[in-house]
Formats: C-alpha cells, structure tokens, sequence
C-alpha cells in the first residue's frame, strides 16, 4: 500500500479521504490555506503543511506549493479530491514527473476528456452512444455549420469544447440566430476557457441526468457500480442526487454499464470515473465524463456496499480492484442531501461561525461533514459543507428517513439550506420519482 498521501483539497472530501487512508494504514498529509488552520481533517492528519493566503488561486491551486509539500513531507502520492485541481492534466503531469502518483486517470486520459470534443469523439469510437452533433469542432464557414444544424435538426445547443458542467454553451431554436449563437459562444469559450473551440449536438428539452460509476485497476479489471440520477439541480449545482435511477431497469442498467466497461477497457482508463448522460424517451446520450472522485459518491457507495476512496487507493498503489463485477449488487436505493452554508430562498452563501450542530442518526444515515461546534466557515470557498446520506430498502423507505435526518439535525449560527431541502423531500413530483433536469427550477419558479 502507499505510505503516505498528501490530501490537495479541503472540506468533507478531505476528511473523507483520510478516512480511506486510515482504514488502510496510509498515513496522511494534510495542505490548507491560511482560511483553512482549523479544519477537521487538518486536525487529524499526521502532518500538515500550510499553502498560501486563503484564496484557492495562491493556496488550492498553487501547484508547486502543493508538489514542495509533498517532498518535504516525503508523501508517495497525492489525491485531489473533486474540484481544485482534480481534472487538471498539466498538474498530474507534474506530479508524476515529480516522482509521485497521482491518485486518478493518466494525465493523457484527463486531458482526452477535458475537451469534449476529442472525449465525445473517444467514447463514440468506443460504442457509447452520443446524441447527434457535429462530430467534431465547428468551422468558421456559415454553410457548412448551417448544413450541419440542419442535419441535426433544430432545435440544436451550441457547446465550447474546453467547457463542461454547464459553462459555455447556448441553445439555437432557429436558423437565424445560428451565426451570431456560434461567434458568441466562441468568443466567451476564449475568454473563459483560453480555447474558442465550440461544437454542436442535438439540444433535448427534457432529459435526466444519468451518471455511471465506473473503477478500473492497472490489470485491466474494470467494473461499473450502476447509476446515479443527478437531476435534481438548480443553476447547474446538483441539490440532491439518488441511486438507482428510478424507472430504469436492470436490462438498461446492465447494457449502459457493460458498454461503459468496454469503452474504459478500449481507452485504457485507470482510477474511479463517472459517464455523464443525458436521458430522454428511454435513450442514453453521453455528454461528458469526469475523470475524479464525484461530490454524490456515497450514494453509491450504500447501494453496493463498497468504498470508492479505497478502491481509489488500492488502484493507485497498483493493487488490483477488490470487487468483481458478479459481486456488484445494488439492495435498496440511497439519496444525498447536499448541505449548504446558503440562504434557502436567495441562495446567497452565508459564511461564519457554526453555533451549534447536531448530527442526525439511525438505521441508513451516514452524514459526511467536516463541521464541528465553534467552526468558522470561511468564505473563500464553495458553500456545500456536508452531505446528508439516507439510504433506505425502498425510495420511499431511503426518502422518509432523509425527512427525520433532516428534521433532527440542527445547524445554528448561519443560515443553511435544510429547509430547501425538506421543501424538495416533502414534494409531491420529487416523491414520484424520475422528474427532469427542470424540476428543481420550475419549482422555485412558480414560488418567486
Ligand atoms: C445538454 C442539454 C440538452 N441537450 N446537451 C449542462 C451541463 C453540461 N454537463 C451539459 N448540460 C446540458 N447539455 C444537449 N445536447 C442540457 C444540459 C443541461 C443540464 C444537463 C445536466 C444537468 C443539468 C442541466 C441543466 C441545464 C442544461
């Protein structure tokens, strides 16, 4: 096993990660920024090296503060969490070049599925099905993009390909505002991403947002541990995610899920990933993959009963997967509450001290949370400060004991967005299962 791991992220991950590490006998390193003294995993960590001013820019995201700490503290590997520097080729490289490993995919993998035109590209050669589009980066001649728009059929949503996860896209009803949609489009993808690389796919109106979760070892085993339905969101922010997806069948999840082995075996992929889909009028239509642990891991983690940081480990230690595909079994259904330090009508973050927390409990409830009394949240950085995990042998069963979690845990001193959530468990659409990837906002629409 690895010696030593240097944790590069903070928060819940952070201490969810040494838990892993500690299980295995890995001891730990913690970074923090000058904000981040008094974090739990900080505490608990055998050693810890402070990065930089609190801003993730000079601390989070500071690649040789991050890679020295690692060689002073004579740390084997490093994980990165989610977020941060998770997804970032270049900084994987570094590591590996430093002499440690890297706990995730090869630095080529994330680079292939950092731009979505290369990985949509991959994954359609690897026989995941895509929606129709462009195959490949738009051009700047009008002819040739409006021949390909029609092809498609309108309406059709313009994509930046160094984009992802909501940034950088724009939807075209009619061939008319095609050209300006593409220059736009492109413009904010140079800007925001330093690529003005776009592309164009099929725009659906009402599809879910399907996940699978996927592990392969450096021997060649992958196994997929079903779906996630992360459709639940609100401005691109997933607010609750669940496992299994409801409605889809075991016939569906067996064929997405061998296909996503297959497309890893076909890639060479190494590490923990998640096939990001669109589902609509029961087809599956691949949209990004994301090459790092996810935010709503745990929920699949209660439905089949393995632990995903460790196999994270494991697989980086060059151990092969403790799980088979034939021992993947998923027994009841699981949802995740995203906490958030937030006013639960303006959604604005509200930073500060925790007064007073309360953490629920009983049969199916895991909370992963890195506040204590008398913590600070600090406001430098995302508002999600835990995860209420219910699960339960039932949906119903896994969302009736999310509402006693949520009515029984107590967060005083700031404003969180539990009532939100109870709003959202206690809806009628919610508890029948299956809405879109609209619900959460034509909701709170008809609220405002
Ligand atoms: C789409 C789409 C409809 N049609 N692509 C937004 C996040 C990024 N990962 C892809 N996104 C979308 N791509 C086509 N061809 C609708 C969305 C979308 C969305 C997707 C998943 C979860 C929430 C979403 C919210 C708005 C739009």
């Amino acid at each position: 096993m690895l010696g030593k791991v240097l944790i590069a992220n903070r928060g819940e991950i952070a201490l969810r990660i040494l838990r892993a590490c500690r299980e295995l006998g890995i001891k730990v390193v913690a970074v923090h920024s000058e904000a981040d003294r008094d974090l739990k995993h900080v505490r608990l960590a055998d050693e810890s090296v402070c990065i930089g001013p609190a801003p993730s820019k000079e601390s989070y995201l500071n690649i040789p503060a991050i890679i020295s700490s690692a060689e002073v503290t004579d740390s084997v590997a490093i994980h990165p969490g989610y977020g941060f520097l998770s997804e970032n080729a270049d900084f994987a490289e570094k590591v590996i070049q430093s002499g440690f490993v890297f706990i995730g995919p090869r630095p080529e993998t994330i680079r292939l599925m950092g731009d979505k035109v290369s990985a949509i590209e991959a994954m359609k050669k690897a026989g995941i099905p895509c929606l129709p589009g462009s195959d490949g980066p738009l051009s700047e001649n009008y002819d040739e993009n409006l021949k390909i728009a029609r092809r498609i059929g309108f309406p059709i949503i313009i994509k930046a390909a160094g984009g992802g996860g909501g940034r950088g896209m724009r939807v075209v009803h009619s061939e008319a505002n095609l050209p300006s949609a593409i220059t736009l489009t492109r413009g904010e993808a140079a800007a925001a991403f330093g690529n003005d690389t776009v592309y164009m796919e099929k725009f659906l109106e009402n599809p879910r947002h399907i996940e699978f979760q996927v592990l392969a070892d450096s021997h060649g085993n992958v196994v997929h541990l079903g779906e996630r339905d992360c459709s639940t969101q609100r401005r691109h922010q997933k607010v609750i995610e669940e496992a299994p997806a409801p409605g889809i069948t075991e016939e569906q999840r067996h064929e997405m899920g061998e296909r996503c082995v297959k497309a890893c075996q076909e890639i060479g992929y190494l590490g923990a990933g998640t096939f990001e889909f669109l589902y609509q009028d029961g087809q599956f239509y691949f949209i990004e993959m994301n090459t790092r642990v996810q935010v709503e891991h745990p929920v699949t983690e209660m439905v089949t009963g393995f632990d995903i940081v460790k196999e994270q480990l494991r697989i980086a230690a060059g151990e092969p997967l403790s799980i088979r595909q034939e021992d993947v079994q998923l027994r009841g259904h699981a949802v995740e509450c995203r906490i958030n330090a937030e006013d639960p009508q303006s959604f604005i973050p509200c930073p500060g001290v925790i007064e007073q927390f309360h953490m629920p409990g009983g049969p199916g409830i895991r909370v992963e949370t890195h506040i204590y009394n008398g913590y600070r949240v600090p406001p430098y950085y995302d508002s999600m400060i835990g995860k209420l995990i219910a699960h339960g042998e039932t949906r119903s069963g896994a969302i009736a004991r999310a509402r006693m979690a949520l009515q029984e845990m107590v967060i005083g001193g700031i404003k969180c967005n539990i009532p939100l959530l109870l709003d959202i468990i206690n809806d009628t659409a919610f508890n029948a299962g299956g809405q879109n990837i609209h619900y959460l906002e034509q909701k709170l629409g008809l609220k405002h």
